[in-house]
């Protein structure tokens, strides 16, 4: 296939590329690939279909040409500083991002924004409508591109539409805010099958429909006026466990660990958090409680070290650089009150890390604390069980991350009680050697069997199975 005048069978929409625009030391720009999970999903399927990605390669109003990076086809969409500021740090990371969290912060709701929302959502699907094949399948996702289901199915009625929300769907009481709200709802009933993390947000989106549309609907079922129906269901993502497990094997990635224990100064325990540094996280909350465990000496900073990595994330969006400065005030407070020479209460990382390296931190690290207000699924914790093959280690893991639904051996705990995670924390430290490898044993059973590929061929096969004049799978 030449990408230049593409006919693919399979096409995944997401607002990123899997590769960046990266400036090299010369002033020449080149792509380095993104090693996300969803890259791994997707790329045997892609491969085996000749299929397209569609997506945002990063900065602005640059045209690229359709290219092939290490045998996948890429097609960059051009977006400017102007769609920027409205579809992607507005509507999607100042509106829904927040909104559909909880409103753990206050959602924004700007006329703009939704109007640029809507405008690079139909960019993206009349792309989409050129590069697809007669028949072929579509694959969307994520909450930036809602609506380009029905844009799509407007243009090409003979495809078949998935689309995944990675993030959590919210209950109607909170999702009834967006002015915007039915054009929401209809936007996705564009696509045949609806995927969530878990079958709690399904059940929120079937009850919307009912309500706000005022279609017939019957337990994941939606039945359209005109004759379609559409599937709402849950699929919840998983990581590539065997990467994860070899990299964990790794001579020199083990040596590196023990190197980091040695650099933290040796101590009987290291704690580990990292997320992308945002306010669904509960990055605060969770050093406050560490913080309090030394203030009451429950813990001691000669046995304990908090490392805490915080990847940057939305730096232009005025909630996630007061985060960074609360943030860097507590860290900075805790280790002015609590910390000795040499003896740091918390290793305070503010940087995005190779994979490598967090790799050797989850083998380092004898306790990870994963504490969002709520997260659609949080693939961190399930890297950490993966990297644990000695079936050692133990997980801190909030209620409200979706991963809670599968890894219910976890010290769980409720982000909001500070006096809870405090509880869990000093259990988890605690814990017997025996207790720690039963719990860590059966959640890599867990991850081992639903991992990243079982995701992405399960909905693949529910998507296959929608009712259509299409009926060639897209399995490889
Ligand atoms: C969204 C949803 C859902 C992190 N720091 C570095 C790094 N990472 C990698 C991790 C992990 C990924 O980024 C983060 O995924 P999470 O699931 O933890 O969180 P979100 O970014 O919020 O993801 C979430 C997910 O989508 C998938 O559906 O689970 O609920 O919010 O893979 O390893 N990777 C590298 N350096 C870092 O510093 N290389």
């Amino acid at each position: 296939m030449r990408v230049g005048d593409v006919q693919a069978d399979l096409v995944i929409v997401a607002n990123r590329l899997p590769v960046d625009r990266v400036e090299m030391p010369d002033g020449t720009k080149a792509w380095r690939r993104s090693p996300g999970g969803l890259v791994s999903a997707l790329e045997p399927v892609l491969r085996a279909n000749d299929g397209v990605w569609i997506g945002w390669p990063g900065g602005t109003d640059e045209d690229l040409e359709p290219f092939e990076d290490d045998g996948l086809h890429l097609l960059p969409m051009t977006m400017s500083a102007q769609d920027i500021e409205e579809h992607y740090e507005g509507f999607s990371n100042g509106t829904l991002w927040p909104l559909y969290h909880d409103v753990v912060a206050k959602p924004e709701f700007h006329r703009e924004w939704w109007d640029g929302y809507q405008r690079v959502n139909k960019r993206f699907a009349e792309k989409c409508a050129e590069v697809a094949a007669k028949g072929a399948t579509v694959w969307v996702q994520d909450y930036q591109l809602q609506l380009v289901p029905q844009m799509l199915r407007e243009l090409r009625p003979d495809l078949r539409i998935g689309f995944y929300l990675h993030i959590p769907f919210p209950p109607a009481e909170l999702f009834q805010q967006v002015p915007w709200r039915r054009q929401l709802l209809e936007g996705l009933l564009g696509a045949d099958l609806v995927g969530f993390q878990l079958p709690q947000a399904a059940q929120n989106f079937v009850r919307l429909v009912r309500q706000r549309v005022g279609h017939k609907t019957h337990r994941d079922l939606v039945y359209l006026p005109d004759g379609r129906t559409v599937h709402a269901a849950a699929f919840p993502i998983s990581i590539d466990f065997v990467g994860f497990d070899e990299m964990a094997h790794d001579e020199s990635i083990n040596q590196r660990a023990k190197e980091i224990r040695q650099q933290l100064g040796d101590p009987k325990k290291i704690m580990l958090g990292v997320d992308r540094l945002d306010y669904t996280k509960g990055i605060y909350a969770r050093l406050r409680a560490f913080g309090e465990l030394l203030r009451d000496t429950k813990l001691d900073v000669e046995d304990v070290i908090f490392v805490q990595v915080a990847v940057p994330s939305r730096e232009r969006v005025e909630q996630y650089r007061k985060l960074r400065d609360d943030i860097d005030r507590l860290v900075g407070r805790l280790n002015g009150d609590l910390g000795r020479i040499g003896r740091p209460a918390i290793s305070y990382l503010h940087t995005s890390l190779p994979r490598a390296e967090m790799a050797a931190l989850y083998r380092a690290a004898d306790i990870m604390v994963v504490t969002p207000y709520r997260d659609g699924m949080n693939l961190v914790a399930k890297e950490y069980v993966a990297c644990r093959y000695e079936d050692d280690g133990a997980l801190v893991l909030s209620e409200f991350a979706g991963a809670a639904e599968e890894l219910r051996q976890a010290w769980l705990v409720n982000p909001y009680d500070i006096n809870g995670m405090k509880a869990a924390l000093l259990e988890a430290y605690e814990a017997e050697p025996k207790e720690r490898t039963r719990r860590m044993k059966a959640m890599r059973k867990q991850v081992a069997t639903r991992d990243v590929r079982h995701w992405a061929d399960t909905f693949l096969e529910e998507l296959a199975a929608v009712p259509g004049k299409h009926k060639k799978s897209v399995l490889p």
